[in-house]
């Protein structure tokens, strides 16, 4: 099959960002061997497999068993530049499959576990793949008959971890990584998306990898770091900032925990001695609720990483106090950018503000709504350009996401301090961000708009005092109009992901207008917002 390659980068901002040193000839593919032969017998991995069986492996291990699954996966005719969709919990096997996809120069197109037909379909269809990767079971969720189902309806074949070893091909030897250029692609993230369907994100090996090399510098990642791993695992945050890739560049081990729940991650930091971790913010919050109650030992915990939402700065005050380690916010995207807050930083900008660029080469512009500066220190939208930042989504620069200079509109508002640190204060895009899930309300409206007695609905967050914000759809209904539990279930029957499901229903007479006469999103939102506090007014 023939498939022209997406534009990465213009050739002249490339050649830039390879002259100051920024791009190297590294890849993705290279990376394990690499580790091997720097860190060898040093512990690499610890978690479980596919059928729940603890699995510890060293450096030279974890590299063999990728080589093998790479032997595996090239005997079934998979190999360069061929998409495959990898939808895995946090196991063994998804770190094997990863490297073995990248070793053999085959491009991963990360799902989430949460992701059903739907997003699934679209995945498929958008990246022209030919593969799914999956296990049998997700917790209760039956991911062997998803799969079934996606493949009845787009021709893929179905790859079930569970079904004995992908690899140990008889007489087969494998062979090396294959060589892949530095700035060629090397997988499609996801995007948290605005639009009716999610775009994918196209990231080479030089940017991706730059951006790794310098997040587990300003992190201090090394030999001794114990990073564990509770998030999806495919989500951008815990695969490269600096992540499971930081880590397995540094030598350090990866833990692979199922659930961020502190009942199940407590007893795994003491166990494993766990020095890093990552959570959104509504699982940090978990953490320091349950904190006072647990006897494990975490005094080995040093760094708390909360990202992918906003964390507000008095939960943030109590992580040192109440967890006894030293809080990293974290702010970052898909499609690029990503703002730390540093060791050295004092206490009032790692708890008030979600950190600075990476990189001195991310170009920030914070503009008025007609995209003139403003002030500084004053908010204004985030549009970015830099050397990990993406130009275009796959199958082009739209001019909505990307301004005539190459610049990512990240669609978030934000305010930066004197010393450069960012503080997010909103967001014009479309999207709700449920606890650090990304919804684009226009793919929830397009489901909603399928029911038969929904006339047209929109989607808009409401505020939550635990997940920052939930969905609510308003809905113009002809009689009889549907229920939540109704609405709720026909989203579901959809095939779309858990956390898209609207939490709640308003059925309205009529939406307000903007002087044009398009519906007011934002006064919608204000007018959903009252109807919510009357509700629990009410209540009360
Ligand atoms: C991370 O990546 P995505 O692609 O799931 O979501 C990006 C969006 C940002 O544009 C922003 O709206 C929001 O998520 N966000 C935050 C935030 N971190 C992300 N909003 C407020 N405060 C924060 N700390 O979420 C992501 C990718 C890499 C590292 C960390 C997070």
């Amino acid at each position: 099959m023939t498939r022209r390659p997406p534009t990465l980068f213009p050739s002249d901002v490339a050649r830039r960002y390879r002259a100051a040193g920024y791009w190297t000839e590294d890849t993705l593919a290279g990376m394990l061997p690499e580790s091997a032969r720097r860190f060898g017998d040093a512990e690499a991995l610890v978690g479980v497999d596919h059928a729940g069986r603890p699995v510890r492996m060293t450096y030279i291990e974890l590299d063999n068993a990728a080589a093998t699954v790479a032997c595996g996966l090239r005997a079934r005719g998979i190999g360069r530049g061929q998409r495959v969709v990898l939808q895995l919990p946090n196991i063994v096997d998804y770190v094997t499959v990863l490297f073995a996809l990248f070793r053999i120069g085959a491009i991963p197109v990360f799902a989430l576990p949460a992701h059903r037909r739907s997003e699934l379909l679209h995945f498929v269809r958008v990246s022209e793949a030919t593969v799914l990767i999956t296990t049998a079971r997700i917790g209760a969720f039956d991911h062997r008959s998803l799969a079934a189902e996606v493949a009845s309806e787009s021709p893929i074949e179905v790859i079930v971890v569970d079904d004995g070893p992908i690899g140990h091909v008889p007489g087969e030897t494998g062979g090396g990584p294959v060589e892949v250029a530095a700035e060629s692609l090397a997988f499609l993230q996801l995007s948290g998306g605005t639009t009716g369907v999610p775009k994918l994100i196209p990231r080479s090996h030089a940017d991706y990898l730059y951006s790794v090399r310098e997040s587990a510098a300003i992190c201090g990642l090394g030999p001794d770091t114990r990073y564990l791993v509770v998030l999806p695992a495919a989500h951008n945050f815990p695969m490269s900032s600096p992540g499971i890739l930081g880590v397995l560049s540094s030598g350090g081990t990866v833990v692979l925990g199922l659930e961020p729940t502190p009942y199940s991650a407590f007893p795994l930091i003491e166990r494993e001695r766990v020095t890093m971790t990552s959570l959104v913010p509504p699982m940090a919050m978990l953490w320091l609720q349950a904190r006072p109650d647990s006897s494990a030992d975490l005094s080995s915990l040093r760094v708390l990483q909360v990202g992918g939402a906003k964390f507000p700065a008095e939960a943030a005050g109590r992580v040192g106090p109440v967890l006894g380690c030293r809080l990293q916010q974290v702010f970052g995207m898909a499609e690029g950018l990503v703002n730390y807050t540093r060791d050295d930083d004092p206490d009032e900008i790692v708890c008030g503000t979600q950190g600075r660029p990476i990189s001195p080469a991310d170009e920030i512009r914070i503009l008025d709504d007609d995209g003139a500066p403003v002030a500084d220190g004053e908010p204004g939208h985030l549009h970015t350009r830099g050397p990990y930042t993406i130009r275009g989504y796959l199958g082009g620069v739209d001019a909505e996401s990307f301004d005539v200079d190459g610049f990512y509109r990240t669609g978030d508002i934000v305010r930066r301090l004197p010393s450069g640190h960012l503080v997010v204060e909103g967001r014009a895009k479309d999207q709700i961000n449920r606890g650090g899930e990304k919804i684009a309300a226009e793919e929830v409206e397009n489901h909603l708009i399928a029911h038969p007695s929904v006339v047209d609905a929109v989607v808009v967050p409401v505020a939550d005092r635990f997940l920052g914000e939930r969905t609510c759809a308003v809905i113009l209904a002809d009689a009889p109009a549907p229920s939540l539990p109704d609405v709720r279930a026909f989203v579901r029957g959809r095939g779309v992901a858990d956390y898209k499901v609207p939490d709640r229903v308003e059925i309205v007479e009529e939406f307000p207008t903007t002087g044009v006469g398009k519906i007011s999103r934002r006064d919608l939102r204000r007018a959903v917002a009252d109807m919510v506090s009357r509700r629990d007014e009410e209540k009360r």
